[in-house]
């Protein structure tokens, strides 16, 4: 997809602070973050959302979700963390690439 802006992050296009890339999953900071930690997490496959995920997407998306715990601990977030998935327009989705909004605040522990 030339003109979204994430399938642009993936292909080095445009720049991110990239935390975790592997070839199926990469994760970035928001732009403009609502929390102290923001992290979106995305599928390299451009995926519009998670109404349009197809039964062979089952793989990538068990890969993003096992990523998440691992990507809060790393943040610092051990005592909890918000994870957010807008879907559609009426969702308050901006960007049609799916993707998984990790927020929360690093725990002083
Ligand atoms: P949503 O409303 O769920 O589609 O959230 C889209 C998020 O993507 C929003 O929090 C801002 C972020 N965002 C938009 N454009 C860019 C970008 O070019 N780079 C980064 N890192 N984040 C972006």
């Amino acid at each position: 997809m030339d003109n979204c802006v994430f399938c642009r992050i993936v292909a080095g296009e445009l720049p991110a602070k990239v935390v975790y890339e592997d070839d199926a999953i990469m994760a970035f900071e928001d732009l403009h973050p609502e929390a102290p930690v923001h992290l979106l997490l995305i599928p390299k496959k451009h995926i519009a959302s998670l109404a349009h995920l197809q039964a062979d997407d089952a793989a990538v998306m068990a890969q993003l979700m096992l990523k998440i715990p691992e990507l809060a601990l790393q943040k610092g977030m051990a005592q909890g963390f918000k994870t957010r998935i807008n879907t559609g327009r009426a969702g308050g989705q901006e960007v049609p690439h799916l993707h998984i909004h990790l927020t929360g605040r690093p725990s002083l522990k």
